[in-house]
């Protein structure tokens, strides 16, 4: 058997662009709540990727946000200490022509 590669990857991104639906379709279910309220995602969400010679534990995250009241401020935290554990950083933006997704409020 050959070396298994593995690492954590956390997903990142403005809120609304498609993170959790991402991280559901790399683990092949369904492990993070898809929705088009912003804000779904409130806390970090562990989800595995098995491939034949590699793990991935997705990190699927709150979208980025400029903090405005108690709610977002503890997500906004949660996304910058998530950035101190993980290997690799995928940042998903929105293909709906603006540059932040649809959640955005900033
Ligand atoms: N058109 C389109 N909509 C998507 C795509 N990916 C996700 N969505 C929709 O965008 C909304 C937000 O998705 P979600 O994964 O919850 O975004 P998150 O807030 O970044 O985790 C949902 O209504 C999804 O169905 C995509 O590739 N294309
Ligand atoms: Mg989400």
């Amino acid at each position: 058997m050959g070396l298994l590669k593995s690492g954590f990857v956390a997903v990142a991104g403005r809120p609304n662009v498609g993170k959790s639906t991402l991280v559901n379709a790399l683990c092949g279910g369904k492990v993070a709540i898809v929705s088009d309220k912003p804000h779904t995602t409130r806390r970090r969400i562990f989800g595995i990727a098995n491939g034949d010679d590699h793990q991935l534990v997705l990190v699927d995250l709150p979208g980025f946000q400029r903090p405005r009241d108690t709610l977002t401020e503890r997500m906004q935290k949660t996304v910058d200490a998530s950035f101190e554990d993980i290997d690799a950083v995928l940042f998903v933006g929105s293909s709906r022509g603006a540059s932040s997704g649809s959640g955005s409020r900033s």
